[in-house]
């Protein structure tokens, strides 16, 4: 008799599976995704006087929280009989799509603004088989490209606006209610297309209504100054922000990060793009964790909050999500992080120590 060993990262199309829409015909992708860590600051937390932990989605196989998403979209893409599957992106959904597509032997093509991708996260794409298209125009007009593109062909849309994608995507709330024994009392994380917060929602409720939590956390949600329609009120044209991931100016889910925020009781504010290097350079230095800019916008957030008075922290419990990895963005690493001039010394003790000072 064999014994079998379940593997220690099922995936969560297995882990969560009466939650989800699988049926008997959706394949059984997985890349390992999911059962990311969810980490106790040690200093920020201090700072802002909560209870504060960090869910390391950059921890996921293709180094985002897409990949959430990404493998309920594409193995119904799959159970579908689509061949291929398209998508626009700032980047790390390109990664994920290509990705899952590869796994899954279909055909991925990725639709990119024009030098807004970050080098880590097109490198991937490429890596992993995509199509890479680059358009001459922003992330706006490439979704609206996309969704043109799947009227006139036969191909899967992996964007947010496909709903299976938000179904995936809604269990990192599940694990933040599984590994806390509780939802906490506020959930902070940065906005783009607002699919991520507009998950988040649907999964905290979906818990509570269930019995597995005795709370809905507050949503905090967060965009950059230079591309923050949300909260504004209006579409940005041209948007703007050193966060490349969350330069989007018209989100296509808008209306569910609106409903998160009121019926969550949270809050939409913007952050400047100073706030969120700060906080993408103190995460890496106080806390040892590497993020991608967009990922800190989060901490950028909730200082501002804390400072502004606009939230009572003090005691409370608060997750903040860290949605991608440092090493997407080798550029602004090297421009946030590394000094100038690194020159070599001579290979002897004496050279470190006169080096060091010490
Ligand atoms: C690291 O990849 O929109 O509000 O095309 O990459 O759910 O869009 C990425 C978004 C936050 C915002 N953090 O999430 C894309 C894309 C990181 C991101 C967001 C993104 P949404």
């Amino acid at each position: 008799m064999t014994t079998v060993i379940p593997p220690p990262h099922p995936g969560v199309l297995v882990r969560y599976r009466r939650m989800l829409p699988i049926t008997e015909d959706t394949p059984a992708l997985t890349l390992g995704e999911g059962d990311t860590p969810l980490v106790q600051s040690v200093a920020i937390g201090r700072e802002l006087g909560c209870r504060l932990y960090f869910k390391l989605e950059g921890c996921n196989p293709t180094g985002s929280f897409k990949d959430r998403g990404m493998v309920m979209a594409v193995a119904k893409a799959v159970e579908a009989g689509n061949r291929a599957v398209v998508c626009a992106s700032t980047g790390n959904t390109a990664a994920s799509a290509a990705a899952y597509a590869a796994r899954a032997g279909l055909e991925s093509l990725v639709v990119l603004p024009e030098g807004g991708i970050a080098a880590g996260k097109l490198a991937q794409a490429f890596a992993y088989g995509a199509r890479v298209i680059s358009v001459r125009g922003s992330f706006d007009t490439c979704l609206r490209l996309v969704r043109e593109l799947g009227q006139h062909h036969p191909v899967g849309i992996v964007n947010s606006i496909n709903p299976f994608r938000l179904e995936g995507q809604k269990t990192a709330a599940f694990e933040i209610c599984d590994v806390l024994g509780d939802a906490p009392d506020f959930l902070a994380l940065p906005i783009g297309n607002a699919g991520n917060i507009t998950a988040y929602w649907r999964g905290f409720r979906q818990y509570y209504e269930q019995g597995g939590a005795s709370q809905t956390p507050r949503l905090l949600g967060f965009q950059a100054e230079g591309a923050a329609p949300l909260v504004l009120g209006r579409p940005v044209a041209e948007p703007r922000t050193v966060a490349s991931a969350i330069k989007i100016g018209d989100p296509a889910s808008r209306d569910g990060a609106l409903r998160a925020r009121d019926e969550s009781e949270g809050i939409i504010a913007a952050v400047s793009d100073d706030e969120i290097l700060a906080a993408y350079r103190d995460l890496a230095r106080q806390e040892g964790l590497f993020v991608e800019p967009a990922s800190a916008t989060g901490v950028a957030g909730l200082r501002r909050l804390h400072r502004e008075q606009r939230v009572a922290l003090q005691g409370k419990t608060v997750v903040c999500v860290l949605t991608g990895n440092g090493l997407k963005d080798p550029d602004c690493a090297v421009r946030e992080h590394t000094p100038a001039s690194l020159s070599p010394i001579e290979p002897t003790l004496a050279a470190i120590e006169a080096h060091l000072g010490w």
